[in-house]
Order: C-alpha cells, then sequence, then structure tokens
C-alpha cells in the first residue's frame, strides 16, 4: 500500500457513544465473539484494539507526513527497552481515557477489571531500558521523526520471588495472551547469516559463505507522542527457523525433537533477555543477538532509504543511527560490509559515510561492564566482520601512530583488539572509532568518560566527546503514575501545558507560600502512600529502588537500618519518628553477591517486624519484581529518595529523577545526576554525603584502604556488622558483612558514619512539616529540566542534527 493514500482515512470517533460502537464492531469482527460470551480477556483485547485504531489513523498521517518530508531519521538500536504498560498511555495519548471507561460501562464492563489485564512488556534490564523508552516517548512528541529498533524476546526480564528470602526468578511469558498492541509485519522479513567463511571472487570482492541463515521477523508498536499527531513505531526483531528448517521426514519417521531441532536452534537467537544489568558477559547467544538486531535493522533502514533516495552520499544527511551503548556496535563492521562488499563501494568512502552515520551514547563507568569478545568466537560467528575489524583497526592505528609516534603503550591501549591476556575484540573502541559523536549520560559521567574511561580517544578526537544528561518522560512518571499531583498542579498553575514543557514547574514556587496549596500537597502524598499500601501512611517513606548491584549499595542502607533498629532497641523509651524503608529490585541471577544483600534484607524485615519494641518505629518492606509498572505506584508515595552509589560509578540514574519530580527529597552522594539535581533544587533541599570522587579514588588507589579500621573505630558500625556475624538475623547475611570487612569495593564503610549523620539530618527536617512541604514542593518546581524532552532536544541539537516534521490532519 502506498502511505501517501492514508488521506481518505474516515475519523474515528471521538465521543463515549461512537468509541462504545467500535468496541462492539472490534469484539464482532476481530475478536469473533458476542457481549453474552465475552470473556474479560475479550473485553480487554477488544478495548485495546479500539485504542489502538485511534493511534493507528494517526500513524497514517505521520507516515504519509515523514514520506512526503524523506527527513533526516533518528534510528535508535537498543538491545533492550523498558516500555511499561501500554494501555494507560495509549488512552491518554489518544485522548480516550474518559470516553473509554464510559462506553465500557455502559456494556456493563469493569473498566479496572479490563484495564488490570494489560501486561508490561519487561524487554530490558534496568537505567538503559528504561532510558531508551522515554528517549522514544520524547522523539514523537517532539515530532521528531524516528524508529526504534529492539529485539522481541520470547521471554522478558524474568519475575522475581522471594523464598524464604531469597530471590527466586520465573519466566516472563509476557506474550503468553497475544499482544494486542503489535503490529507483525512477516512481509519485511530479513535473513541473517551466521559462521561460515569468506571467499575472494574474480574482482577481488569479499564474499560471506554463511554457515547458518536465520530468518529476521518484524512487528511495531506504536510510540505515540503526546499532544501531537505524531505516532513513530518501535520495531522488534524475533528470530525465525526457515521454511526448509523443519525436517519433515524426520518427523515421519518419529523423530519428532531432532525434525524441529534446527528451528529451535535458530528461534532460540530471540529466546530470552540476558538478565544481566552492567555486567559484562561472554555467552556466544548473546553475540548472535546482537548481530541479529543489527543485520535486520540496518537492512531495514536501508530498504526505507531507498523509498525516498538513490545515492550512497545521502545516506548520512538521511540517516543517523543512535547506538544505545555497545550492544549494537556491530552495526559498525555490518554497514562497512554492506557498503564495501554488496554495495561495492570503495573502502575510504564507505568508512566516512559509516562514521558519519553512527553516533554512541555510553551507560557506565564500570570496567568490567565495557563489553569485550573473544577474538575466536568472534571469528567463528562473524569471519567476515572480524576482517573488517581488522582493517578497521589498522588504519585507526597508523592514525594514532602519526599523532603520537613511538606511544606503543597507547597504541596497546586503544586497539580494538586486546591482545593480553587473551585476544578479544573490545566493543567501546570500536564504537568510538566508527562514530561521529559519543556521549556519557550525565555532567559528572561525561567528565570522567573523557578524563578515565575514554581518556586516549578523548586526547585523540576531544570534539567527538559531548554530554546529554538523561532525562525521563514526564507523561509516564508525573502525568500517569501521579495523577491527583498532576492534577494539582495543573490547578495551581492553571493549565496543563507544563507536561510537555516541564520547565513550566518553576511556577509552583510561588505556590509554596499557599497554605491551602500546601495542604494538599501533603494529601496528596498521603493518599498516593495509602494507594500503595505498604505502611503507615504517616510515617517517612524512605524508598530505594532500583537494580541491586554492590556499587549502588543497598547494604549501606540496609546498615543504617541495623543501626536504627540496635538504637531503638538500647533505649526503647524514646519517641522516634516512625519510618518505614522500601526497597525494590532484582539481582542478576548469577550476581551471587548481590542476592547475599536481597535476602539479608528481606531476613532484617522478618525481624524487625517480630520485634514488638521496634516495629511502631521502623518497617521494612520489600515487595518482589520490580518494574515499570510497580515503580509507578512507588515513586508518587516516597518521601525520601535514597541515591547512594559510591561516587564516581553511577554514570547518571533515573530513578533519581523520578523521585525528585514527584516531591520525594534526595539522600544522595554526589555521583551521576544526583550533582545536578542538588545544584537545581538547592543545597538545601537534599542530603548531601559521602566521599566525593576525587576522594574516592585516592582512598581506592592509595592501597591503604582499610574497612576495618572504620568498623574498629566506629562502636555503631562494629555493633551493626557484629550482629549480622553472630547471625542475628536468622543466621543469614555473613557473606555480606564479610565482604565489607575484606575488601568493601565501594568503601561502604568509608561513607557510614557520614551517611548516618546525614540521615539524623534527615529525621530533624522530617519533624518540621512544614519546611518538609516547601522542600517537596520545590524539589517537584525545579525538576524540569530532568524532562526527557530537554534530552531529546540536546541529542537532536548538538548530535543528531535532526529537525521535527509536523503531522496534519
Ligand atoms: C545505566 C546506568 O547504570 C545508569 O546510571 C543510567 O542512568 C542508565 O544506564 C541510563 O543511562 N546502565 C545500564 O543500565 C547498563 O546496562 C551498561 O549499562
Amino acid at each position: 500500500m502506498d502511505v501517501r493514500n492514508g488521506m481518505g482515512l474516515r475519523p474515528l470517533g471521538t465521543s463515549a457513544a461512537e468509541f462504545e460502537q467500535d468496541l462492539l464492531s472490534n469484539l464482532y469482527y476481530r475478536r469473533g465473539t458476542t457481549v453474552e460470551s465475552a470473556s474479560t480477556q475479550d473485553a480487554y483485547e477488544t478495548l485495546a484494539l479500539t485504542v489502538r485504531d485511534r493511534l493507528a489513523e494517526r500513524r497514517v498521517r505521520t507516515a504519509a507526513a515523514h514520506y512526503a518530508a524523506n527527513p533526516r531519521w533518528v534510528y535508535y538500536l537498543s538491545a533492550e527497552y523498558l516500555l511499561g504498560k501500554q494501555l494507560e498511555q495509549n488512552m491518554l495519548y489518544s485522548g480516550t481515557d474518559r470516553i473509554a471507561r464510559v462506553a465500557m460501562k455502559q456494556l456493563g464492563l469493569d473498566p479496572d477489571e479490563v484495564e488490570g489485564l494489560d501486561i508490561e512488556p519487561g524487554l530490558g534490564n534496568g537505567g538503559l531500558g528504561r532510558l531508551a523508552a522515554c528517549l522514544l516517548d520524547a522523539m514523537a512528541t517532539l515530532d521528531i521523526p524516528a524508529v526504534g529498533y529492539g529485539i522481541r524476546y520470547d521471554l522478558g526480564i524474568f519475575k522475581q520471588a522471594f523464598k524464604d528470602g531469597a530471590q527466586v526468578e520465573k519466566p516472563d511469558d509476557w506474550t503468553y495472551q497475544g499482544n494486542p498492541w503489535e503490529f507483525p509485519a512477516p512481509d519485511d522479513q530479513q535473513t541473517v547469516f551466521f559462521y561460515g567463511h569468506t571467499e575472494r571472487d574474480e574482482n577481488g570482492r569479499t564474499q560471506w559463505i554463511p554457515g547458518e541463515i536465520v530468518l529476521g521477523e518484524p512487528s511495531h508498536m506504536l510510540v505515540p507522542g503526546h499532544g501531537t499527531d505524531t505516532v513513530n513505531i518501535v520495531r522488534l526483531w524475533r528470530a525465525r527457523g526457515s521454511e526448509s528448517s523443519f525436517d519433515l521426514s524426520r518427523f515421519s519417521a518419529g523423530q519428532y525433537a531432532e525434525a524441529v531441532d534446527e528451528a529451535v536452534h535458530a528461534e532460540n537467537i530471540s529466546k530470552v533477555l540476558y538478565p544481566d544489568d552492567s555486567t559484562e558477559l561472554g555467552r556466544e547467544l548473546r553475540l548472535k543477538q546482537q548481530y541479529f538486531l543489527v543485520s535486520c535493522s540496518l537492512r531495514d533502514i536501508i530498504r526505507r532509504f531507498r523509498l525516498r533516495n538513490t545515492d550512497w552520499a545521502e545516506f548520512p544527511k538521511k540517516t543517523v543511527i543512535q547506538l544505545n551503548d555497545t550492544h549494537p556496535t556491530l552495526a559498525i563492521p555490518e554497514l562497512m560490509r554492506l557498503l564495501v562488499d554488496e554495495e561495492g563501494l570503495g573502502w575510504d568512502l564507505a568508512w566516512a559515510l559509516t562514521k558519519q552515520t553512527f553516533a554512541y551514547t555510553c551507560h557506565t563507568l564500570l570496567p568490567e561492564a565495557l563489553e569485550t569478545w573473544p577474538v575466536h568466537m568472534f571469528e567463528r560467528l562473524l569471519p567476515r566482520h572480524l576482517e573488517i575489524v581488522y582493517e578497521i583497526n589498522e588504519r585507526f592505528l597508523a592514525e594514532v601512530r602519526d599523532r603520537f609516534p613511538g606511544d606503543v603503550d597507547r597504541l596497546r591501549r586503544m586497539s580494538i583488539i586486546q591482545e593480553e591476556p587473551e585476544r578479544r575484540v573490545r566493543m567501546a573502541n570500536l564504537a568510538v572509532v566508527g562514530t561521529q559523536a559519543v556521549n556519557g549520560v550525565a555532567e559528572l559521567h561525561s567528565q570522567l568518560l573523557a578524563e578515565t574511561t575514554l581518556r586516549d580517544f578523548a586526547d585523540l578526537w576531544p570534539t567527538k566527546f559531548h554530554n546529554v544528561t538523561n532525562g525521563i518522560s514526564p507523561r509516564r512518571f508525573i502525568k500517569l503514575a501521579n495523577p491527583t499531583l498532576s492534577s494539582l498542579i495543573t490547578e495551581g498553575l492553571g493549565s496543563d501545558a507544563w507536561i510537555n514543557d516541564l520547565d513550566q514547574l518553576t511556577g509552583l514556587e510561588r505556590l509554596t507560600g499557599d497554605a491551602a496549596f500546601r495542604e494538599k500537597w501533603r494529601a496528596v502524598k498521603r493518599a498516593n502512600k495509602v494507594r500503595l499500601g505498604l505502611g503507615d501512611p504517616d510515617s517517612l517513606t524512605d524508598v530505594m529502588i532500583k537494580r541491586f548491584h554492590e556499587y549502588k549499595r543497598q547494604q549501606l542502607n540496609l546498615l543504617h537500618i541495623i543501626t536504627l533498629y540496635q538504637r531503638i532497641k538500647a533505649s526503647p523509651g524514646r519517641a522516634y519518628a516512625p519510618r518505614t524503608v522500601l526497597f525494590a529490585g532484582k539481582a542478576a541471577p548469577a550476581y551471587h553477591a548481590a542476592k547475599h544483600i536481597i535476602r539479608l534484607i528481606n531476613a532484617v524485615a522478618a525481624v524487625i517486624d517480630a520485634d514488638p519494641a521496634v516495629s511502631p518505629y521502623l518497617k521494612v518492606v520489600f515487595p518482589p519484581n520490580y518494574n515499570v509498572t510497580l515503580g509507578s505506584l512507588i515513586i508518587p508515595a516516597a518521601d525520601l529518595s535514597e541515591q547512594i552509589s559510591l561516587a564516581g560509578k553511577e554514570a547518571s540514574g533515573t530513578g533519581n529523577m523520578k523521585l525528585a519530580l514527584n516531591g520525594a527529597l534526595t539522600i544522595g552522594t554526589l555521583d551521576g545526576a544526583n550533582i545536578e539535581i542538588r545544584d537545581r533544587v538547592g543545597a538545601d533541599n537534599f542530603f548531601l554525603f559521602g566521599l566525593d570522587t576525587p576522594a574516592a579514588l585516592e582512598l581506592r588507589h592509595g592501597g591503604a584502604y582499610q574497612p576495618r579500621a572504620f568498623y574498629e573505630q566506629d562502636e555503631e558500625l562494629r555493633s551493626a556488622l557484629d550482629a549480622i556475624l553472630d547471625g542475628k538475623f536468622l543466621g543469614v547475611g555473613r557473606e555480606v558483612a564479610e565482604s565489607l570487612l575484606g575488601r568493601d569495593e565501594y568503601l561502604t564503610l568509608a561513607d557510614y558514619r557520614s551517611y548516618i549523620d546525614c540521615q539524623e539530618q534527615v529525621e530533624k527536617a522530617w519533624a518540621d512539616t512544614e519546611q518538609w512541604t516547601t522542600s517537596s514542593i520545590l524539589n517537584t518546581a525545579r525538576s524540569g529540566f530532568f524532562s526527557a524532552d530537554r534530552t531529546v532536544r540536546d541529542y537532536a541539537a548538538g548530535i543528531w542534527h535532526v529537525s521535527p516534521v509536523q503531522v496534519t490532519r
């Protein structure tokens, strides 16, 4: 179908009665059932389709506008997306939230029950995946022509449950009932090669003779903008065996398992999301996933380019491909292969086009999170790509040699190939060499990247390095997550324009003097705590929600809890301000140290709960299976936001932004985006503690750090750790204490006293309800900078050089 013909569409109705009519016809014609026999699942699917149709109509007009404009596109390549539930979002964006509920009631349906069946696609691990979703949201909202590319994992991030307090992982078969948000497009299927060898043909051109062929079948989900008619898409690839991969003769001979062997093998590529966050993981299947994503997506990008263009020289003018961390970095040698081997371009031209096309975002500082692949594995799976990487590297090292003659160490550090102790391909080096821009995700992170992790590259190409501080979707993380606060803000500001222009929140500053507004502000926070239902709504709700990682230091929070517990035990008569400490988050299944921390938190929670002398004042809760949905319930209820990573370790954080935006005060270190949050909300409205990055580096690298010295000098710290070692918490957690007393990689004990003292400041501040309310309002009022709209504008102006395309009716 020619998209230009989309203009003849009949606009779908905007009244509840028309919506009801459409619900009925979708129930009959697309779901194939009747009102009498419809299940709740039928009702849900029908509702989803009816909402989706309204966005699909905008999608047709968006595609037509984009086709006519032939603009420069942003292609966002990401192995992960954490999109969150779609129904509520799509009802808001399509403007059907109210009429849909009225129509459902008319049909005798319970909207809450029906909406309760919507499932969150958990196609990511944590920050990096959720950032991708926020950027897609903002790109659509800002009318930027964009496509997100990713993998349609059959199984998303595992579901977390607790057994005796320990994390157990359950598979997340998120499409078991189907997925109404998805449009399969088997006709856009791509062919992906693996293994095999290379040959030179008579013209000296290299051919890759593959050893395995897998099909990539795309489907897309709609990515609507808010307050605009733009609807972009996210296109997800699923691996399929080819038709010939089913062995009929074996099947006929009764060898049923063997008959499907090849197909199963192929389909395993998109079977499961690797449940790792910020850790390097060297498994061939993961490399296969990465190449699968890249190969399918690039062919699709080129197909789209060719709809309106013929000249390769135009390619970078029409295309910018943003690499979300190193996971899609194989796109660089893959584009070279396509241009040189398949299109016959010369190397120099191909390389110039490739470099101009790509940009790379780094999301970490942890050296162990920088991906590398064993050369032998890379070569076996992608023989032609290794040749290309070698060639890129040779030319690159010649450039370095020219600039820094005789500097052998530098060559060794910068080479795309690591030689010792094992030959490996360094994906971050490849990503820097093959792109026109590299960015970190917060000011400190970008600075540290250029000074430490990628320093040699920043010396060579200083202008290639950028900062783009992360941001979050105000639609998802305040408008949808916190409807009551949103209404109050709209009432206070006199309009809801702030949702697409978050800087307008500064208008709340003048309302800090309005007693009635302040009263309502507190009432909203309290009601959100009641809605969350995890503790006394009048207690200080202290939340730490993020992946479990030692550098994030959930263990430091836990030491504070144990100290509070021991103080209350020691002086039971005193009046303590009640506090509810909430943890939520998952640990990578193979990350044992993080799992020990989870188990210890649950044990401490149980011990406190069972102690009537303590439980009125202190409660620890740990709801399992943290995801976007649960986060959206917790964030609006938080009073205190724990952002306590060791300085210099957290690239940015985005939960910190969500919590501040919802009026929580932060207790945090000078790390990641905490610094920028504090700069904006004001030092008086932020609880700062701990070592800064230079001090942490000095203590760690001086080689003189002795956690035991802190233990010995600090009575409360000693007593907290001893309690763990003595088995006071159901005998659990000795590993945690031993690791802290042994190496304490992330200087938890060094920051303990400063943290405890700072928590006392928190308690004092909390006791002054009026001052706390002012700080809470100011946190919201001054968080406008952290809108993902600002982030996308920064990318658009500084890196992508793209402009919006308006979609008209
Ligand atoms: C995360 C970073 O840890 C976090 O600080 C940042 O806010 C987020 O990315 C978005 O930029 N990194 C990852 O999730 C990851 O897997 C390789 O990094």
